[in-house]
């Protein structure tokens, strides 16, 4: 069911080094997924543009010294929970990525969903928890928003409301990057003691990344990346831009770490919303992606 060739997206990293289903152990996932975005639009067509500019990506990793794509299989899944064809509801939205997520997992396969919007997470996440209902992971987040507020312009399934649905599931959270909160979410963030690391400490404390490290509290991980969370300066094409966020090395580096340190069971990249004419957002989010996989397949 989900093992079908896919003809309607480009392979990541092209067709030249695309893996079977079966053959794969990456999967990556497309999810243009688009309806509560508050200021930019334009994140639906976010991971066909990552796509798209994986194609440029070199295959060799020179900080690993390895053509990761030829050590591993990687397979790009067809999109789902398209809202380029037509409204799609959030509950649609959730129930169909969690069963499919559920069932790459269930197939062996490490998955990188791409967005698409940040709310995509809660069922990204209730998949992974649904596989492990007894083993407790933590939520690692790389952003500029705290997305802790209960509900957002109506919904509780807005983008800005994600990590609240996270806490609510009783999962523990590592917050970094962070740098634009309401008067709510900083008093849930005090009251309920939640790990935020702020870009502004980042900025100026150099053991940021030793403490972050240390504080996370499980041996299991599922990272979720909000490309706002870096700084706008390196990726413009993004819903939401807030200046000040995490340089190219200071990410890499943190995401290498949290791999050597801990078993990652899982991974997004949310909110890519390219600028017309300007390709460094997508093709850094697209070399973003692929770190992600390199960092868990180290030769
Ligand atoms: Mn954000």
């Amino acid at each position: 069911m989900v093992a079908q060739i896919s003809t309607s997206v480009i392979p990541f990293l092209g067709a030249e080094v695309a893996a079977t289903y079966d053959a794969a152990s990456v999967v990556i996932l497309p999810i243009p997924y688009e309806a509560t975005t508050t200021y930019r639009r334009g994140c639906e067509n976010g991971p066909d543009a990552l796509l798209e500019a994986s194609q440029q990506v070199e295959y060799y990793d020179e900080e690993l010294e390895q053509e990761t794509c030829r050590e591993i299989g990687i397979y790009t899944h067809f999109p789902i929970a398209d809202t380029r064809l037509r409204t799609v509801s959030a509950e649609e939205m959730l129930q169909v990525t969690q069963q499919t997520v559920y069932q790459l997992i269930q197939d062996g396969k490490f998955v990188i969903a791409l967005g698409g919007e940040h709310s995509i997470t809660t069922g990204v996440v209730e998949a992974y928890r649904q596989f492990l209902p007894t083993e407790p992971f933590t939520v690692i987040q790389i952003d500029a928003h705290g997305d802790l507020r209960f509900s957002y312009e109506g919904s509780i399934h807005n983008h800005a409301c994600v990590m609240r649905r996270i806490v609510d599931m009783g999962l523990p959270t590592v917050q970094i990057g962070i740098r634009s909160i309401s008067q709510e979410e900083a008093s849930l963030i005090k009251e309920k003691h939640l790990t935020v690391f702020r870009a502004r400490e980042i900025a100026t404390q150099p053991d940021w990344m030793e403490r972050a490290i240390a504080s996370i509290p499980t041996a299991k991980v599922f990272l979720t990346v909000d490309l706002d969370g870096i700084d706008p300066t390196l990726i413009p094409g993004v819903g939401t831009p807030e200046p000040g966020g995490l340089s190219w090395y200071g990410l890499t580096t943190f995401l290498r770490s949290v791999f050597e340190t801990h078993q990652v069971i899982g991974c997004d990249v949310m909110e890519l919303a390219p600028v017309v004419d300007a390709v460094v957002s997508q093709f850094t989010a697209a070399k973003l992606v692929y770190k992600l996989i390199g960092y868990g397949h180290i030769v």
